[in-house]
């Protein structure tokens, strides 16, 4: 296949969903509520529920990855997943009562020893084992959401825990933890919830885009936990107006930083200019110059809902009012971090919400 083959994103509305229909749809994520939509409608596509409120008007907005073509279902361990030319789109969820009852701790001089970090190694390891067979090894984007992202058990904050066995077992499985890594998201999850993970892969491999204003996350110093985030800030695959570009979770870091602490409309403007320079640097590596704040769909995390307004409207100031914003209620995974947003731009033209 000569052309890049197109891949579509689109926050909808139920409404929205049910005049488009799920023609062409590879996966799907639901956020809380929205997960009636879907379910109701007796789809076959995989489907990941993620356990954070949608802020937007319309409470019950899904987002939908279409490939255009007829999508092969597939399943590995927990891993749903559906295969469409070159892309793929997986989905699992893991309780961590669930593995806790048959993990042997301390087993074969593993550091993975809570019950968070033995259910990441076990969604990682079957992550991974999914996406190679199924023939699509490349990892584009990994979204994670992890119930009770900010609390400290074990001695170790959960995120932090999360970031080991992230770690310890993509090298376990011969996987990069720097340089070429996937783009990715870490957001908490209510309580109680399941370690939900979903992705996107490939048979091609992405260029892996890191932002010159921030240090990359592999390379975190110690201070933000013993093992180092496993993630690049941003992956294109293709190259110029056929790319498709998978923008990271990003904050108000610069250097390794939290800048802002406390000012949620600073932190909301640092952001943007940090998504505006790995935007530049895309367009520096893989030609993606059309790819423009504006022409970017964007998933937004806000930890407090009090401070959506303040957000909105610096969001709206510089993206204009027609912009594809999806907002959710979502811990974020440093305290200080009062929202995180995420973005995706190319393929299928601009998507809607
Ligand atoms: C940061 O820049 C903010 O652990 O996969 C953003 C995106 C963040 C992904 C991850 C974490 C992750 O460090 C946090």
């Amino acid at each position: 296949m000569s052309a890049v083959q197109s891949l579509r994103l689109e926050y909808l509305t139920p409404a929205e969903s049910r005049s488009e229909g799920w023609h062409g749809v590879l996966g799907a994520a639901a956020f809380e509520a929205g997960a009636r939509v879907l379910n109701g409608a007796g789809v076959d596509f995989p489907l990941a529920h993620v356990h954070a409120p949608v802020l937007n008007d319309a409470r019950e907005m899904v987002e939908v990855w279409r490939a255009g073509g007829r999508a092969q279902p597939g399943s590995h361990g927990r891993v749903r997943y559906a295969r469409d030319g070159d892309f793929l789109f997986g989905s699992l969820a893991v309780h961590e009562a669930e593995v806790t009852a048959s993990a042997e701790p301390g087993s074969g001089g593993s550091r993975l020893r809570t019950p968070l970090e033995i259910a990441t190694a076990l969604a990682y390891r079957e992550m991974y084992a999914a996406v190679a067979a199924a023939g699509n090894p490349q990892l584009l984007r990994i979204w994670n959401y992890i119930p009770n992202i900010n609390l400290d058990t074990h001695g170790l904050e959960r995120y932090r825990q999360f970031n080991t066995a992230r770690h310890e077992t993509s090298l376990a499985c011969g996987r990069a933890v720097a340089g070429n890594v996937p783009a990715a998201s870490a957001l908490g999850a209510a309580a109680g919830s399941p370690l939900t993970i979903y992705f996107l892969a490939s048979r091609r491999a992405p260029a892996f885009i890191e932002n010159p204003r921030q240090v990359s996350a592999y390379r975190y110093p110690a201070q933000y936990g013993p093992r180092s985030p496993a993630f690049s800030r941003a992956t294109v695959l293709g190259e110029g107006s056929e790319a498709m570009l998978f923008v990271s979770g990003t904050a108000s870091i610069v250097g390794h930083r939290t800048l802002h602490a406390g000012d949620p409309a600073a932190q909301t403007r640092e952001t943007l200019a940090n998504i505006e320079a790995l935007l530049e640097e895309a367009a520096r590596r893989s030609g993606t110059e059309e790819l423009r704040l504006e022409a970017l769909a964007y998933k937004v995390y806000v930890r407090d809902p009090k401070d959506l307004p303040v957000i909105r409207a610096e969001l709206e100031s510089a993206l204009g009012p027609e912009a594809a914003l999806l907002f959710l209620k979502a811990d974020i995974c440093r305290r200080d971090l009062a929202v995180e947003i995420e973005a995706v731009g190319g393929g299928g033209g601009r998507p809607s919400a």
